[in-house]
């Protein structure tokens, strides 16, 4: 097996090396997924990292909307993704028009969406956030009187908590981070009661009152790092735990619920990277007008943070 994996990582290497291509894996991706990529990474740092690249080509190993996200940035790039139909369900819960709509029944209402939105709701955004700023974002609306905060129920909800605002939610959420229940985080504090407890902020609220620090997946990676703490307690989709295992070998990480799984994160293979790289498709690329629209929310939100 360990051989087999060797092949597959020599193919990809040489085909990275062919087509002048860098690969970017998002936290949540298969550990050799992981491992064959070049940087990994929440979507934000990713597509950073995508437009200061000298590479031509960038393998985006995640969801739709990150490669999207990468795109935007990097417009002269091309960005192909090893399996185009790996979509984030949270991200479809949301259309433009739905929210078009939402903006006309509140003309006066700031727009802040998070960053599992398409292109072209991102569009239609004043800011874009993610789970790192979402607080400093909307901190920074002091002056506004209404806020629509879209797609997220639940990062919503610790955002109004945060900052003491009342915000227009939309109904979406992580089908994924909902699984992780107040009961697994109470067995897991059981087993390890030394434990620090990081939630990510999709989870559901009574797992998010139950932690000691709530996070994004780049936030976590760090607070592990820098934390005296030893053992660790990990609220948020189970990949992110092969990384932090191997950028911490000397301490110790316990998914809070192994079923926090997402499917469409696990749809990328080392053998589609192959075929993505030989083929140099799927593209991914937004159109120019929908493109420079929706840079202008991401480019309000890089102003903030
Ligand atoms: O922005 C990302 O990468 C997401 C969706 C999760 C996280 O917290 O890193
Ligand atoms: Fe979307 Fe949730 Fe999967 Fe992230 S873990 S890509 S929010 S469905």
């Amino acid at each position: 097996m360990a051989k087999e994996t060797s092949v597959l990582g020599n193919k990809i290497k040489e085909l990275k090396k062919k087509r002048n291509a860098i690969i970017l894996a998002h936290n949540y991706q298969l550990p050799e997924v992981q491992d064959a990529a070049d940087y990994r990474g929440d979507s934000l740092e990713l597509s950073r990292i995508a437009a200061k690249t000298d590479a031509e080509v960038i393998v985006f190993c995640g969801v739709y909307f990150m490669a999207e996200t990468a795109s935007i940035l990097s417009p002269d790039k091309k960005v192909i993704m090893p399996d185009i139909n790996a979509g984030c369900p949270m991200a479809n819960m949301l259309k433009a028009d739905d929210l078009k709509k939402l903006k006309a029944e509140h003309p006066k209402a700031v727009t802040v969406g998070y960053v599992n939105t398409s292109a072209e709701v991102k569009a239609e955004l004043d800011y874009c956030c993610t789970s790192t700023n979402a607080v400093a974002v909307v901190n920074v609306l002091k002056n506004s009187e209404e806020i629509i905060f879209v797609p997220d129920k639940y990062l919503a909800d610790f955002v109004e908590k945060k900052t003491g605002r009342k915000m227009i939610i939309w109904n979406g959420f992580c089908p994924t981070h909902i699984k992780i229940l107040p009961e697994d985080v109470k067995c897991e504090k059981k087993f390890h009661p030394f434990a620090k407890v990081m939630v990510h902020p999709e989870c559901l609220p009574q797992v998010v009152s139950m932690a000691d620090a709530v996070l994004s997946t780049s936030q976590m990676a760090k607070f592990a790092k820098e934390s005296e703490a030893t053992e660790f307690i990990v609220g948020t989709e189970i990949g992110l735990v092969y990384r932090l295992k191997k950028d911490n070998p000397k301490k110790e990480f316990y998914p809070a619920a192994e079923r926090a799984v997402c499917p469409n994160m696990k749809r990328t293979t080392e053998e589609k990277i192959i075929s993505a790289l030989e083929e140099m498709k799927e593209e991914v690329k937004v159109p120019e007008d929908i493109r420079k629209r929706a840079k202008k929310s991401i480019d309000r939100m890089l102003e903030i943070v």
